[in-house]
């Protein structure tokens, strides 16, 4: 490796000159993971950090996603932050609107305001070799210094429309699952669902009462199972706050319960897999009774491939009168409705697009230059790339959470993301008290790393079938291959040897 020439702004005190004295460092996104980072940094005694939040709001996902029956399918006590646990929740699964007013809270009982800029977006990154920090440039054209970056910008964000023929002819209201319109009401409307994933199942059970009828389009059927939601009664809550001992073992149950049970979920083995399909396919037996209809509803691919879907009451929803399945495939969407395959017209007043989101994690969140003037997009054109899904060779002091292969199929993302943020808070502590200029993840560490990762995957069931989860090429750039702890394990330390560091009088080769 060769030593950068150091250069006359190579100093501390051209940094320092430039006003970073206090170590200035960027948190994108005021999510889960970007409230659950700043946390982290104010027990560390950092509080030379800033939550920049493009929203008006903070919360990211729950914040957005206000859709009727909008929940999470992670208990939650495993679906909030160990490091701030509650024992207030008052269901097993908790709604959205109880889990954005936990990171409300957060925020209050820590204080973030004064840290937070909301309604401010990045739109480019460049990183200064010799200065060792971060030019972030925003919306409104102004720049800002940062000596690192943590970005929680999230992975499914943007929701993605369907490319159907038709779709802005359509004369009807018509919103996505995450852009809910609060205004219109669907009353005694004709409504049509795009999409049978996991928003979904929670949307049409929980609107297919109270319209006149519901007419749910379906490309792929997926697999679910049961929820079990239950309500935390006042008693179990007081006790739980009375003793926390307990709110942890339920937390560690939680945890261990979908880690004993993940082999089935992310393994491609067929034995395994049948037992998660014999549980699903007993309780679409139970919860619909027309075999011509659970013929419809039963998915041809392997249990796990696609994100599995967990519902009490999705299934049970067309046994209704006014609930219909259509399964012809959409050919285009006219002013009146939707047309499908067969020529049938479907008269709808309201269409709701179930249809996901873009993958941003497959791709730079906007233009971001590294060192050299690396452009990630470029770095990234065959694929998202990074170690541990959090540091990005050729991009100092950049830290993700969430970022490549750390997502599960099989329990909370939390602990992955915690594990995330330990080690960027290390790498920050590292490069504020030994004054290191910038700490660079090893390319060679990081091939090693992903071709690991890709070697394991073809054990994994997600190539057996076609999902978000893979990118155009094939390749699984979203999920972790393997539970939970081996990830946790392998990143929450900050490992120096694993870095290029450099000081700003000259450059330190790490050990080998
Ligand atoms: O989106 P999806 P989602 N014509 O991509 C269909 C998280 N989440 O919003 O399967 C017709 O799963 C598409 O069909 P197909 C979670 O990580 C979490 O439901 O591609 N149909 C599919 O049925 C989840 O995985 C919670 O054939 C079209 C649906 O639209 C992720 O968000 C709750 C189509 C999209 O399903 C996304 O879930 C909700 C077209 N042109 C969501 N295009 C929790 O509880 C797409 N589809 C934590």
């Amino acid at each position: 490796m060769n030593a950068p020439r150091s250069t006359a702004s190579d100093s501390p005190g051209s940094v320092r000159a430039t006003g970073s004295r206090e170590f200035p460092i960027a948190i994108l996104g005021a999510g889960f993971g970007g409230i659950g980072m700043a946390i982290q940094l104010r027990k560390a005694g950092i509080d030379s950090f800033t939550l920049f939040e493009r929203a008006d709001e903070i919360g990211g996902t729950w914040r957005d996603n206000t859709y009727p029956g909008a929940a999470c399918d992670v208990p939650s006590h495993a679906y909030s932050l160990s490091f701030e646990q509650y024992p207030g929740w008052r269901r097993k699964f908790s709604p959205a609107d109880e889990i954005q007013a936990y990171l409300l809270r957060l925020v209050e009982k820590w204080k973030l305001r004064d840290h937070l800029r909301l309604g401010t977006e990045i739109v480019e990154a460049r990183f200064d070799e010799a200065a060792g920090r971060w030019t972030l440039r925003t919306q409104g054209g102004e720049s800002v210094h940062a000596r690192a970056v943590v970005s929680a910008v999230g992975g499914l964000v943007d929701p993605a429309l369907p490319d159907i023929p038709g779709l802005e002819s359509f004369r009807g209201e018509r919103f996505h699952t995450a852009r809910w319109n609060h205004d219109y009401d669907l009353t005694g409307r004709r409504v049509g669902v795009i999409g049978t994933g996991a928003s979904a199942v929670q949307v049409v059970p929980s609107i297919a009462p109270q319209v006149a009828r519901l007419t749910v389009f379906q490309r792929t059927p997926g697999w679910v199972v049961p929820k079990r939601d239950a309500v935390y009664s006042d008693r179990t809550r007081k006790l739980l706050a009375r003793m926390p001992g307990l709110l942890h073992l339920s937390r560690g149950f939680q945890y261990w319960m979908s880690e004993l049970f993940g082999p089935i979920v992310f393994l491609d083995a067929p034995r395994l897999s049948a037992i998660g399909e014999r549980l699903s396919l007993a309780h679409l037996r139970a919860q619909v009774k027309d075999p011509v209809l659970r013929a419809k509803l039963r998915p041809d691919f392997q249990f796990g491939c696609k994100r599995i879907l967990i519902s009490d009451d999705y299934w049970a929803s067309f046994e209704r009168d006014n609930v219909e399945l259509v399964c012809d495939g959409i050919e285009e969407i006219v002013p009146e409705g939707i047309r499908t395959r067969d020529g049938t017209r479907y008269e709808l007043d309201a269409l709701i697009l179930a249809t996901g989101f873009q993958l941003g994690l497959a791709k730079a969140p906007f233009p971001i230059y590294g060192r050299h003037g690396r452009s990630l997009d470029e770095d990234w054109s065959t694929g998202a790339v990074a170690y541990k899904g959090l540091a990005i060779s050729g991009y100092p002091n950049w830290f993700l959470l969430m970022g490549p292969n750390t997502g599960p199929g099989h329990t909370s993302v939390l602990v992955y993301t915690e594990a995330q943020i330990r080690h960027a808070v290390a790498a920050i502590r590292a490069l504020r008290d030994q004054q290191l200029r910038y700490v660079d993840v090893r390319r060679d560490v990081q091939d090693r790393y992903n071709q690991q990762i890709q070697r394991r995957m073809q054990h994994m069931v997600w190539p057996t079938c076609h999902s978000w989860y893979l990118s155009p090429d094939g390749t699984n750039h979203s999920l972790y291959p393997g539970f939970a702890f081996e990830y946790v394990l392998g990143a929450r330390r900050f490992q120096p040897r694993e870095y290029e560091l450099a000081r700003f009088d000259g450059f330190t080769a790490p050990s080998q």
